[in-house]
């Protein structure tokens, strides 16, 4: 279902981002001091943000929750938090798995998948929760001859609704003639996984991105896009979610572009009915400097279909190596149309310095809509845009909104953000969260 958007609210966007910085409005009803509460608990969580989800709560009352991978004391934590107090309501560490706890996260319903990569002695496994009973857990533990499994994973409702398909990457996992990677479907947290798809003669990393599309061979099932690096090129190879065959596959035109880095699914582009891929290159020579692009592929032909590049080069501000694409989401992207596609440059300029930018793009790829930022604008973390994904939250009903996850000073942060209309939610940074106990 597309979020509703009338020309002329773009066209206003449009002009809001062209002519200056457009100063946010707040969503009624949420924190008035969006940028954050103010209380400093200095190096008690970094890296806020480095992986995020939603999650909801049942129970009487149910409630959507923020899930955000953070460390503290060097070890890797997972935090659930409320959307209008930003507190922690909750809190998952590690017994094993070190800073790398968490790294990962999907989820479903009540339910919380967190990547344990180097559980195991660097086998890795996937730790299942549900955030109803948190004292209990299952592990899905990978794979015969698995490594780093759980370092990338999604997930996907399953047919009935009420349990979760999981695609779950194991992208060192070595192969024949130095194959490495493989990436494993899974029903549910009990059984041996439907399929594993290794990585083919040549090619490593097979899995460091995933990307859900809508059913692209019309076998009733969710397809997926796994990216990976064959020589120096990058690749994306487009599985079937019944099978794990390979339907298809795109190869990056050249060396150190990093193509498939960031890679969404965006609803059907070319009219054909068949869900659509978005491409992210983020170090791709452009005509004034390095700055990355998107490419938008049809799944059906394989043919482009569009590219996006944005004004970021390397001629027009110092240090233009935005890493355009590195990360790419959508709003609604996984059946019928895309409502928006967002698209990070985690090392862009943003107010004058080069801490990272969203740029909110139409799913055509035809129209920049927005491009968003850290609110606040004194001493921010870096690497706005490193961490992208969507969940929904209740606002003045149910919405789907934008999470974006920041790296470095400041202990990281996460800025959530209510597409359609640029508005601003919150944003807080790990010097401001407030521990638990
Ligand atoms: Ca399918
Ligand atoms: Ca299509």
């Amino acid at each position: 279902m597309a979020i509703p958007l009338t020309r002329s609210i773009l066209g206003a966007l449009a002009v809001l981002v062209v002519s200056a910085v457009a100063r946010a409005q707040l969503v009624e009803g949420l924190p008035s001091n969006a940028y954050s509460p103010g209380e400093w608990y200095p190096n008690v969580y970094q890296s806020l943000g480095r992986s995020l989800a939603g999650v909801r709560l049942g129970g009487e009352k149910p409630r959507d929750l923020i899930a955000a991978g953070v460390t503290r004391n060097g070890s890797g934590r997972v935090v659930l938090l409320a959307p209008r107090s930003r507190r922690v309501v909750m809190e998952f560490g590690g017994d094993v798995g070190g800073e790398f706890f968490g790294e990962s996260l999907a989820s479903s319903g009540s339910t919380l998948l967190i990547g344990e990569s180097i559980a195991l002695q660097g086998r890795g496994r996937v730790r299942v929760v549900d955030v109803d009973r948190p004292d209990g857990a299952r592990w899905l533990e990978g794979f015969e001859g698995a490594e780093r499994f759980g370092l990338e994973l999604l997930t996907v409702p399953d047919a009935s609704g009420t349990g979760f398909v999981a695609l779950i990457a194991a992208p060192t996992t070595p192969g024949a003639d130095e194959a490495r990677g493989a990436v494993a479907l899974y029903r549910d947290a009990r059984g041996e996984p439907v399929w594993i798809q290794r990585a083919a003669r040549g090619e490593v990393g097979f899995g460091r991105t995933l990307a859900v599309l809508g059913d692209v061979d019309a076998d009733g099932t969710s397809d997926f896009a796994v990216s990976s690096i064959r020589g120096a090129r990058g690749a994306v190879a487009l599985l079937s979610g019944k099978t794990g065959a390979r339907l298809r596959e795109w190869i990056g035109d050249a060396a150190g572009d990093r193509f498939g880095t960031g890679l969404a699914g965006i609803g059907d582009l070319d009219g054909d009915s068949v869900s659509d891929l978005a491409i992210g290159m983020p170090w791709r020579e452009c005509a004034d400097g390095t700055a990355g692009r998107v490419r938008l592929v049809s799944t059906a032909t394989g043919n482009t279909l569009r590219e996006i590049e944005s004004d970021c080069r390397r001629r027009d501000r110092p240090g233009g190596d935005a890493e355009f694409g590195a990360a790419l989401v959508s709003i609604d992207g996984t059946q019928g149309t895309a409502a928006e596609l967002f698209i990070a440059a985690p090392e862009g300029f943003y107010n004058g310095t080069d801490v990272g930018f969203v740029e909110a793009w139409s799913a055509t790829g035809s129209e920049r809509l927005a491009r968003l930022g850290w609110d606040y604008s004194g001493f921010r973390p870096e690497r706005f845009g490193a961490t992208l994904a969507t969940c929904v939250l209740q606002l003045d009903g149910p919405t789907s909104v934008l999470l974006v996850g920041g790296r470095g000073d400041n202990g990281g942060g996460l800025h959530v953000r209510r597409p359609g209309s640029n508005t601003l939610v919150w944003e807080i940074f790990g010097c401001h969260l407030e521990p638990p106990d």
